[in-house]
């Protein structure tokens, strides 16, 4: 049980969505403290038949709090963490500075629990991307060991946060009576669009989001040698990230027993029936947790490859409901004490 539990970006897209599920799981805590930038403070937000005002995020704000989730930007994120720690908090973080940090666990509860027993007071959630396609490749690496990924995302609009989704329906509304509206959330408009970009040029070629998928991915799977090959496409769809990945193995794997692999995974439902036109989709699979795979086949073009297409709600499992299931896990193992 946690006594105090500390939400910062409450007012955030994927903070509304943390709130959300804290009153719908089990998550057991007695007070919830909200925090935010100057913006937000005193916006009042209904929890669970309270009304609680939003406190502003400075660095006495985490005196007596157990646990915090943080739905904030790096930036923020660099400067307050210091603060909770200090405190004697411990920090499930989503933003990305402290991902790729040597003493920060980068957990996905399905696919490196243990990972969570080693933190010294912060814990990471991985970007949405990476999330989805580690649930998935999971029981695939576990049984046959996966040596090499090609991954294409086509990613919603709700990645940007509440600007993005603002900025879909502007520019839809615009192109329909033929006009653009300016950008300035993406880089092109995106309505009736698609933009091969998502975060900044960064690595040969490869943009910010594109390393994240490599970077996170061998993180938390645990495999520096796993061979990840990204191209990350922004999509004018509001909620949902799908991914086309095809995942080479050392040992070959029939299709039957990869279907099999797959179906038995944790966080993963199968939707899988090409012949009579299911098979997931976002608009299916907005407001739920679980990742979504169907399109399962063998790669004809050699090789001992799968091919699937995975689809998740990037907000959910890629966001809020990976940052709750972290602090869902650490009371299971109660790994509440800094090591
Ligand atoms: C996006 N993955 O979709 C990012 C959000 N973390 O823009």
């Amino acid at each position: 049980m946690y006594e105090t539990l500390a939400l910062v970006g409450a007012t955030g897209a994927v903070g509304r969505i943390v709130l959300e599920q804290l009153a719908q799981r089990e998550l057991p805590f007695k007070r919830l403290k909200l925090l935010a930038s100057a913006r937000s403070v005193g916006k009042e937000v209904h929890f669970r038949g309270e009304t609680i005002k939003v406190e502003l995020l400075e660095p006495g704000a985490f005196k007596d709090i157990d646990l915090v989730i943080a739905s904030t930007p790096d930036e923020v994120s660099a400067e307050f963490a210091s603060w909770a720690v200090d405190a004697g908090s411990v920090v499930v973080d989503e933003s990305g500075y402290w991902r790729m940090d040597p003493k920060v666990p980068l957990v996905v509860p399905e696919v490196n629990p243990d990972a969570v027993d080693h933190h010294h007071g912060i814990i990471a959630s991985p970007n949405c991307s990476t999330t989805q396609m580690v649930v998935a490749l999971a029981p695939l690496h576990r049984a046959a060991r996966v040596r090499r990924v090609v991954v294409s995302t086509y990613q919603a609009t709700s990645g940007a946060g509440l600007a993005g989704n603002e900025e879909l329906n502007d520019s839809i509304r615009s192109a329909l009576v033929g006009q653009t509206h300016p950008p300035k959330t993406f880089q092109h408009p995106i309505g009736f669009n698609l933009i091969p970009q998502i975060g900044s040029e960064k690595h040969e070629g490869y943009t910010s989001e594109e390393m994240k998928m490599v970077y996170e991915t061998r993180k938390i799977l645990g495999d520096e040698e796993m061979q990840i090959c990204p191209t990350c496409v922004r999509v004018p769809v509001a909620s949902g990230h799908s991914e086309s990945i095809l995942v080479e193995t050392e040992r070959p794997l029939s299709i039957e027993e990869a279907k099999e692999l797959l179906g038995q995974g944790e966080g993963i439902t199968i939707v899988d029936d090409l012949s009579n036109g299911k098979y997931p989709m976002p608009r299916d699979c907005d407001g739920k947790d679980d990742v979504f795979i169907g399109r399962i086949r063998k790669d004809i073009s050699g090789g001992n490859g799968i091919a699937f297409w995975c689809v998740s709600d990037n907000l959910r499992k890629g966001a809020a409901t990976n940052a709750v299931q972290i602090a869902e896990l650490m009371i299971k193992r109660s790994a509440m004490k800094t090591s």
